[in-house]
C-alpha cells in the first residue's frame, strides 16, 4: 500500500527565532521549510525526524510531535501525510547541505531589535501560514491542503485539535 506516502517535517523554535532551510534541489526547491522528508520502512516517524533534521542541518533535535497534515496534489497518484515535529534545542552546529540551507527567522514581526528577518511566508509553501501559527503557539494541529499541477493551493483546512 503507497498510495499515502509518509514524510516528515521538523523544526528548531529558541529564543524568539525559528530555523528553516532553503531547498536548494528536488521537491519544494527554492522554498523555505522545515527539515524533513521520507519515513524509511525500517524506522519510525521520529527516527526519521531526527535523522533528516541530521542529514539536512547537522544537529540532532529532542523532536515532539506537534501536528499532521495531509496534501493532496492533483497529478499524483499519491497523497502526502506528513507528520510534524518541534524542538526548543539541539546539539552539534548548524550546517548546509547540498540539499538545505539553514537560516535563522525571528517568530515575531514587532520585536524591535530582532537580528533575523521575519519568516518568509511569501518563499514557503502556500499551507504553512495557517498552521505555523499553531506551531509556535505549542498548540497540536491536523489540516489538509490540496493542490493544482500549478502548485497553487485550491482547497484547505486546519485546525487546532
Ligand atoms: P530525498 O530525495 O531523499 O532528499 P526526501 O528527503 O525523502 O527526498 P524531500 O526532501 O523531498 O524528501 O521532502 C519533502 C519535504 O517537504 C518534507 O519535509 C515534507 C515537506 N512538504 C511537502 N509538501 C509540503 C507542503 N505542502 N507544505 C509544507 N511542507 C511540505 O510545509
Ligand atoms: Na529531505
Ligand atoms: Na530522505
Amino acid at each position: 500500500f503507497d498510495k499515502i506516502k509518509l514524510y516528515t517535517n521538523a523544526f528548531i523554535v529558541e529564543e524568539g527565532r525559528i530555523l528553516l532551510g532553503y531547498k536548494k534541489r528536488g521537491f519544494g526547491k527554492d522554498l523555505y521549510n522545515g527539515f524533513g522528508g521520507k519515513v524509511e520502512p525500517e524506522e519510525t516517524p521520529l527516527q526519521a525526524a531526527i535523522r533528516e533534521m541530521e542529514e539536512e542541518a547537522g544537529i540532532t533535535a529532542p523532536l515532539r510531535k506537534c501536528g499532521t497534515l495531509f496534501f493532496v496534489c492533483d497529478g499524483l497518484d499519491h497523497a502526502f501525510h506528513i507528520d510534524l515535529y518541534v524542538a526548543n534545542d539541539y546539539t552539534g552546529n548548524i550546517t548546509e547541505t547540498d540539499e538545505m540551507r539553514p537560516e535563522w527567522f525571528a517568530i515575531s514581526e514587532d520585536t524591535p531589535s530582532a537580528p533575523h528577518p521575519p519568516i518568509p511566508y511569501k518563499q514557503m509553501w502556500a499551507d504553512d501560514v495557517f498552521w505555523m501559527p499553531m506551531l509556535l503557539a505549542n498548540r497540536p494541529f491536523v489540516g489538509r491542503a490540496d493542490f493544482a499541477k500549478d502548485g497553487t493551493m485550491q482547497k484547505w483546512w486546519f485546525a487546532e485539535v
